[in-house]
């Protein structure tokens, strides 16, 4: 089956930072997955580049806003090279396949009945590109604290309230198009609540895509910057003219808990109106704090996602930012407990374990993947544990559960360095060197399938690791958990893994 992930577009007002990064990993982890398992997949992220937001940060710096977004979508583009991003394609707002994609599906909304022309007289926050209803505001400011100011302008709305019997059935039929459950529970309060019909054209500014001109619709208006960004999940995968809707109908759409509502309300009533599949889940991750402390530019405590890369690893970012709180909760990144996490399991637990077996095996097992005498009920049962599980590990992946996922595995590397203390291949390397080449070859064996079960989370100790191994690169495949390591096979001197950092 076909399988389509998405991260959210970034807005290009800034610079990319840890949540950015954060959402990017935790899709990467999945695709990456999907992928050792041979699944046919296909991961989309990109930028978000038109609006008001956009327009007034361009003007802010000085730029006319198309060499602005070219240089920020830029850094974003980078980041994902940065941290070995496995997207297929990377979607920018402002390019001509994704125009045509955004008036098609307008002008599909126009035909079937779903817009007309009015005036929008309310509140809106630039800063979230959102309207927001008197009752919503909180002391004067959106409920997000963002700063609200009276509009005025011409525009055309969406019929968003004729979906609100059809949303609610969708939910109810679908118990798992949005996730996590709690979330669930919130946009569906929202939507009994009574839905109103949408603005979805601007006339106020200039920096979006104009409506089609096949519509009659005002040349003075742009789209909202909601309907236009939405729609990148449709271009991304070629819509309209090559429009792969069999894997769309599979879109996991993840997204932090701040834009659940565009995503699990409105995409899915623009997609029903306009006769489009419904993606199959809306994931709502999250918020990181740093330090406790919400992360934000004018306090200064954005985390770079690039330099803590360089400082620690790809890997050690990855780990924590999966391993620190179940994904769906909101956590907080501390330098200190980065740096616990990083060493108790990357340092001591995983890198050890490999260190500590594969130059054993270097320096006193001939440098090779070492002959497998009589197995015992112990090694048998550790070297079937990572295989065991595997069903359930791809249940995690699927469901999301990265947090889980890793938790399992992290209990089959505790077992194998309790199995290395409790065997001691150093005492029968003097007493028994048939039993402890037999262990040398439990530990190669099982330390092979999990890594291969890690490449995922962590890809670049997994690939170290691998090479040490000696494995082919066509062997690093789900299948490959079927097969055994080769006695006798040449094995290259291992360096160290994860290095420890000091505080
Ligand atoms: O909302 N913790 O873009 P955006 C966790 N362009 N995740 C965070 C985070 C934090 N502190 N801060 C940001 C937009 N994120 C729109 C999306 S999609 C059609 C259009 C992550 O640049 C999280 O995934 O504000 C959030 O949803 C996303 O960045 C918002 O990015």
């Amino acid at each position: 089956m076909k399988k389509y992930i998405t991260t959210p577009i970034y807005y290009v007002n800034d610079k990319p930072h840890l949540g950015s990064a954060y959402t990017t990993i935790a899709c990467d982890v999945w695709a990456r997955f999907q992928r050792f398992s041979g699944h046919d997949t296909f991961f989309l992220t990109g930028t978000d580049e038109h609006g008001q937001k956009i327009q007034q940060a361009a003007e802010k710096a000085k730029k006319n806003p198309k060499n602005f977004v070219d240089d920020v979508s830029l850094t974003f583009k980078n980041m994902m090279n940065h941290l070995t991003i496995t997207n297929d394609d990377f979607i920018r707002t402002t390019e001509e396949r994704h125009k045509k994609a955004a008036q098609h599906l307008w002008t599909k909304l126009v035909q079937n009945g779903y817009i007309y022309p009015g005036e929008y007289a309310g509140w809106y926050a630039v800063r979230d590109e959102a309207f927001y209803k008197e009752a919503e505001l909180v002391e004067g400011k959106a409920p997000t604290g963002a700063e609200v100011t009276w509009v005025v302008e011409q525009s055309y709305f969406f019929k968003l309230s004729a979906f609100q019997d059809k949303l609610i059935a969708l939910y109810e039929s679908n118990p798992n198009f949005i996730q996590p459950q709690s979330r669930r529970n919130e946009v569906f309060s929202f939507v009994k609540s009574g839905l109103h019909d949408l603005s979805i054209s601007r006339s106020s500014f200039e920096w979006g895509i104009p409506l089609p001109e096949n519509t009659n619709h005002g040349k003075e208006h742009v789209m909202y910057v909601w309907i236009d960004a939405l729609t990148n999940y449709l271009t991304g995968i070629g819509y309209p003219d090559n429009f792969d809707e069999e894997r769309f109908s599979q879109a996991i759409h993840v997204v932090g808990k701040d834009i659940l509502r565009f995503h699990a309300v409105y995409w899915p009533a623009f997609l029903m109106a306009a006769d489009l599949p419904l993606p199959k889940q809306i994931y709502a991750h999250g918020w990181w704090t740093v330090e406790g402390e919400k992360m934000s530019k004018s306090l200064g405590n954005t985390v770079d996602p690039i330099t803590l890369t360089d400082a620690y690893g790809i890997d050690s970012v990855r780990n924590f930012v999966l391993r620190e709180m179940p994904f769906g909760q909101d956590g907080n990144f501390s330098h200190a407990s980065f740096l616990n996490r990083t060493n108790a399991e990357l340092a001591n637990a995983y890198g050890n374990l490999v260190q500590r077996v594969l130059s054993f095996v270097q320096k006193n097992a001939g440098a090779k993947v070492p002959e497998v005498g009589n197995l015992q009920k112990i090694d048998i049962d550790l070297m079937n544990s990572v295989e065991k599980i595997v069903p359930t590990l791809t249940h995690y992946i699927d469901d999301l559960k990265f947090h889980t996922y890793a938790d399992d595995l992290w209990k089959i590397i505790f077992d194998c360095n309790a199995y290395v203390d409790q065997e001691k291949p150093w005492n029968l390397q003097k007493t028994d060197t048939d039993r402890m080449n037999t262990v040398l070859y439990t530990l190669c064996e099982i330390i092979r399938k999990i890594a291969l079960m890690t490449q995922c989370f962590l890809p670049v100790g997994s690939a170290k690791i691998l090479d040490y191994l000696a494995i082919d690169q066509n062997k690093r495949g789900i299948d490959a958990l079927n097969t055994r390591l080769l006695s006798g096979t040449n094995l290259p001197v291992p360096s160290g893994i994860y290095p420890r950092f000091s505080a």
